[in-house]
């Protein structure tokens, strides 16, 4: 089975991906090539950022691998919180990112929303990007356990849940990174 390494700190992506690619190929994370670094994201796209983690990956460590770069884009609010969703709110603190992102949409009608990543994918000298989107709305209060980030305040178009109230077997069919890996997984299985 071919390997990659999967350059993401995040273990909430790291056990979705496994999940989705689980009989296709096999994923190395980073703490299995012993990589405690966090990968500086200094770009203002998320092409830029996806790009930007799997080059450290491959040129530290010479190793074929893939980054994935993603966010909530609200479209009243231009896009935010987009490539900032991690650290909206000042800090990585998930509580106080929905805080004020809540609190910049109290009384708009607008919820519209969509949930973006970009994979990076290198393979020896050769990078190929994937984008995955699902489009939705904000909930003004929190519903569910489920999942991670914005998971518990956003609705799926067609939906009556939020990610955070779905299984992980139903978030995994229909999210953006979902559509972002199958796109993958159809290259690497036409190459
Ligand atoms: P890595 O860079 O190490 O992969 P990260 O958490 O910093 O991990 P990003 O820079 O791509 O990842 O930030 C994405 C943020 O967007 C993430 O922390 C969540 O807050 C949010 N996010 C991304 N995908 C999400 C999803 O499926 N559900 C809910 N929130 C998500």
């Amino acid at each position: 089975m071919q390997q990659l390494v999967f350059a993401t700190n995040n273990e909430h992506k790291l056990a979705e991906v496994q999940a989705m690619v689980k009989d296709l190929f096999s994923i190395r994370s980073l703490s299995d090539i012993q990589c405690n670094v966090d990968i500086p994201e200094t770009a203002d796209t998320f092409e830029g950022n996806a790009s930007l983690k799997s080059e450290y990956i491959q040129s530290h460590y010479g190793l074929n691998c893939f980054a994935d770069d993603s966010g909530l884009e609200v479209a009243v609010l231009n896009g935010e919180p987009g490539v900032y969703s991690a650290r909206y709110g000042g800090s990585r603190d998930m509580e106080k990112n929905i805080d004020l992102l809540l609190s910049k949409l109290v009384g708009e009608t607008n919820r519209k929303a969509q949930f973006r990543t970009v994979i990076s994918l290198r393979l020896e000298a050769e990078e190929h990007l994937f984008e995955g989107l699902v489009k939705g709305t904000i909930v003004s209060e929190r519903s569910g356990a489920g999942g991670f980030g914005y998971d518990p305040i956003f609705i799926p178009d067609g939906y009556a849940k939020t990610f955070a109230e779905m299984s992980s077997q139903e978030k995994n069919q229909i999210s953006h990174r979902a559509v972002a890996i199958q796109k993958l997984v159809t290259f690497l299985k036409n190459r």
